[in-house]
């Protein structure tokens, strides 16, 4: 983080609904407020069995609220929820306080993180959509601004000259993410080609996905200095809510050659705004097109089952969930477990411990790599290109050279096996 950047002091509200998660979704919502650069001075909670459909808090409990921000100096308040427009507006206007609320707030940290080209239009397209119903709200402010009225009191002579501000206002947003999704649409067909060239060489595609701050990024690292050809190709680590908003992809080698492609992801965090989920459809189909997906988990968090819940849904959510998937349960050097120890399709590791990435690569090889079959082929010396390919694409046990051309012992994948059946010899 950046320390000359002053931190926002801001109060967090939440409402007590479901006791069994309250505690910690408000601990996530001070974690979260602070990737946005502000310092919860205060958190107030009330337990309702549902918000105020007026004022998300009581009448009692919004009074007590405008007497905090008063007395802690603040001008903005966080909710923990999704507000709707008129509770935003009451709130507001009872307190003299900026509101945002939790989907607000994790489009405001990814639009300040957004690095790619394509993850800002992501980010905009979401921005604009989750806008354009509130519309209302921020209309009547400006034009309370203008007139210097306060919201609902400016009567029938402002009505009028309101209803076409946002009318205005509403085509602007529409416009933009009209043009928005063209610019996506466009950045979207220039993946695909990469993918498409990348598919064409059939190397396979592994790819990290998870609950945020579970590790992803550090288990990348440490397989690019497993596996990788050079270690400037390091992606970012931070213990932060969204360190990753953009994918990242290597091309890793496992020690008998055969190559891999692996994809750190964005993580996901519970009520991760649905418009943000949509927009992150190509960002992730990096994953939506692997060969395995490997669910990253802070195995050391209380939390873990409701992070491995979130995540499976999130990935429903945008369509993946086909992919044959292992679960790395990490970080387990803060627990008392002993690791790298291997459960069927778990395994428990920490990201920092080389023997649990060797051990990884073992679970990648074997799920990845399990239709390679082992062949000799009887390459002409005229055909000098297949031998580099098979040098450059297969594991190439054992080479010899006779009158007719090269002979070559080598692992090959299903459709360079098919690619090459001519070559072919019987073993003896
Ligand atoms: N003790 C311990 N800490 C770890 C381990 N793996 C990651 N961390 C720490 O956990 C924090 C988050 O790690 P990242 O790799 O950035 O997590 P991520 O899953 O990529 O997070 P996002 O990009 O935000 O989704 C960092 O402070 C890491 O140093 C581990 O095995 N053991
Ligand atoms: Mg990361």
């Amino acid at each position: 983080m950046d320390l000359t950047q002053t931190l926002t002091p801001v109060v967090t509200i939440g409402l007590n609904q479901h006791p069994n998660s309250f505690n910690y979704s408000m601990t996530e919502l001070n974690n979260l407020a602070e990737a946005n650069n502000m310092k919860v001075v205060e958190t107030l909670v009330q337990k309702l069995d549902r918000p105020d459909p007026a004022t998300y808090f009581g009448k009692g409990k919004i009074e007590e609220l405008g007497q905090v921000v008063i007395d802690d100096g603040v001008d903005t308040i966080v909710a923990n929820d999704e507000l709707s427009p008129s509770q935003i507006r009451n709130i507001e206007k009872a307190t003299k306080a900026r509101i945002i609320d939790r989907t607000g707030l994790i489009l405001e940290i990814f639009a300040n993180r957004a690095q790619s080209r394509e993850a800002k239009l992501q980010v905009e397209l979401a921005k604009l959509k989750y806008q354009l119903p509130r519309l209302h709200t921020s209309a009547s402010q400006r034009l309370d601004q203008q007139t210097g009225t306060s919201s609902g009191a400016g009567g029938a002579t402002n009505r009028g000259a309101g209803e076409s501000q946002y009318e205005m206002n509403r085509r602007t947003l529409e416009k933009r993410i009209t043009h928005v999704n063209h610019e996506l649409k466009e950045a979207d067909k220039a993946d695909q080609i990469k993918r498409q060239q990348r598919d064409k060489s059939e190397t396979p595609t592994v790819a990290l996905v998870g609950y945020t701050n579970a590790g992803k990024s550090t288990i990348m690292n440490g397989m690019i200095n497993l596996l990788g050809e050079n270690e400037d190709k390091q992606v970012l680590v931070k213990n932060m809510l969204f360190a990753t908003l953009d994918t990242s992809v290597r091309k890793l080698a496992l020690p008998d050659q055969k190559k891999f492609l692996l994809s750190d992801t964005v993580g996901f965090v519970s009520q991760l705004p649905h418009q943000l989920v949509q927009a992150f459809k190509s960002t992730l189909a990096e994953a939506a097109n692997a060969d395995l997906l490997i669910q990253v988990v802070d195995y050391s968090d209380p939390h873990r089952d409701m992070m491995i819940k979130t995540t499976e849904d999130t990935l429903k959510e945008i369509g993946i969930d086909n992919i044959p998937m292992v679960v790395a349960l990490n970080k387990a050097d803060k627990m008392e477990t002993p690791y790298p120890t291997r459960e069927g399709d778990n395994l428990i590791m920490a990201a920092t411990d080389k023997k649990s990435l060797v051990e990884l690569t073992a679970i990648i090889k074997e799920k990845v790599f399990k239709n390679f079959k082992t062949l000799q082929l009887m390459i002409p010396f005229d055909k000098g290109d297949v031998v580099s390919y098979l040098n450059d694409n297969a594991t190439v046990l054992k080479t010899d050279y006779d009158a007719n051309g090269t002979l070559i012992t080598a692992e090959l994948n299903e459709v360079d096996a098919k690619r090459f059946s001519r070559y072919v010899q019987p073993v003896d």
